[in-house]
């Protein structure tokens, strides 16, 4: 994962400081590109760690075209839970009363997820992060993009043309509403020698929180995949558009630039797994994962 050390360091030497959305102010630059063989490990990051399960659930979440935070939720991944959060409290007049991340804030964000967990109808109104990547992936204006491709590798793995895309213009406002749009907006997969790669365009990426994660789901979701076709793993590919680190994650990506990587951990997928779309939790099982500690930083919303 040299790699990844390699961008971080890249980005604090000749980021350019630059303004964002969120207001919190980014060492940024443009068009980045890196390449993990998936033959030599699967790349999850070792000089912190990496909360798999969240990786896990959070794909399987896409591939299902769920859109709803709630089964994240039931699950224990938080990552999703502030942007339906920030709605509800603007849409229920309480967004000024409670400063962002302090204590009042944090109670009263245990209490919106625990209500998303128990309240279907709570859920319904409150969990929906809009039309986002499970609902392209599976309903972009009707296709099942995700089908089709697997559809297209299985039957023509030459073809140039096997291509998933989260990003819908005319759902665009519709995401903007609940949650943002997306941040990993076109995936390609590409057959040579029997071995499945996928190449992501990212066109903003969340360098120290969010690119872990975004690596490792792609990872999985190539593996899951060459399954499904009978293929072995090549490469993930990982360009990226605007790569940043937001001002608050310097002396965290520092202290991780201080940490050395050791061996990556290994995907064992249970032979006795059912295809795809069926594939369960319990049946992919990561090995050998023996990271540094976690690193705390806070996200931009
Ligand atoms: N918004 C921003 N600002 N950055 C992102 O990376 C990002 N995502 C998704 C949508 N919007 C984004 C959400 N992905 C974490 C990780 C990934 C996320 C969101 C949050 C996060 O906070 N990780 C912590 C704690 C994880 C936990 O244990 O719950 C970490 O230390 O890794 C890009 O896809």
């Amino acid at each position: 994962m040299l790699v990844y050390h390699d961008l971080l360091r890249h980005i604090l030497a000749t980021g350019t400081p630059k303004g964002d959305r969120t207001g919190t102010g980014t060492l940024s630059v443009f068009g980045h590109q890196a390449r993990y063989s998936l033959r030599e490990g699967f790349p999850l990051l070792t000089t912190k760690r990496i909360h798999w399960k969240s990786v896990v659930h959070e794909l399987l979440w896409f591939i299902r075209g769920d859109t709803n935070i709630r089964y994240l939720v039931q699950n224990g991944v938080r990552i999703w839970n502030e942007w339906p959060f920030q709605h509800y409290l603007e849409e229920t007049g309480q967004a000024g009363a409670l400063p962002k991340h302090g204590p009042a804030w944090k109670e009263a964000m245990r209490e919106f997820t625990k209500r998303i967990a128990e309240d279907e109808d709570f859920a319904a109104q409150w969990g929906e992060l809009g039309p986002v990547y499970g609902k392209q992936w599976r309903d972009f204006n009707g296709i099942d993009q995700l089908s089709e491709v697997i559809e297209g590798i299985k039957t023509s793995p030459d073809s140039r043309r096997l291509l998933v895309t989260a990003w819908n213009p005319a759902d665009i406002p519709e995401m903007v509403k609940a949650g943002l749009p997306p941040c990993h907006t076109l995936f390609q997969f590409y057959v040579a020698e029997g071995r499945l790669s996928c190449q992501l365009y990212q066109r903003s990426a969340d360098v120290f929180l969010g690119v872990p994660f975004n690596i490792a789901s792609y990872a999985l979701l190539t593996h899951l995949v060459a399954r499904e076709c009978g293929l072995q793993v090549g490469d993930f590919v990982h360009t990226l558009g605007d790569a940043h680190l937001y001002t608050n994650h310097l002396d965290q990506a520092r202290e991780q630039l201080s940490r050395s990587p050791r061996l990556l951990p290994r995907i064992h997928i249970a032979p006795s797994a059912p295809a795809l779309f069926d594939i369960r939790f319990e049946d992919i099982e990561l090995l050998d994962y023996d990271p540094w500690p976690s690193i705390k930083a806070p996200i931009a919303v």
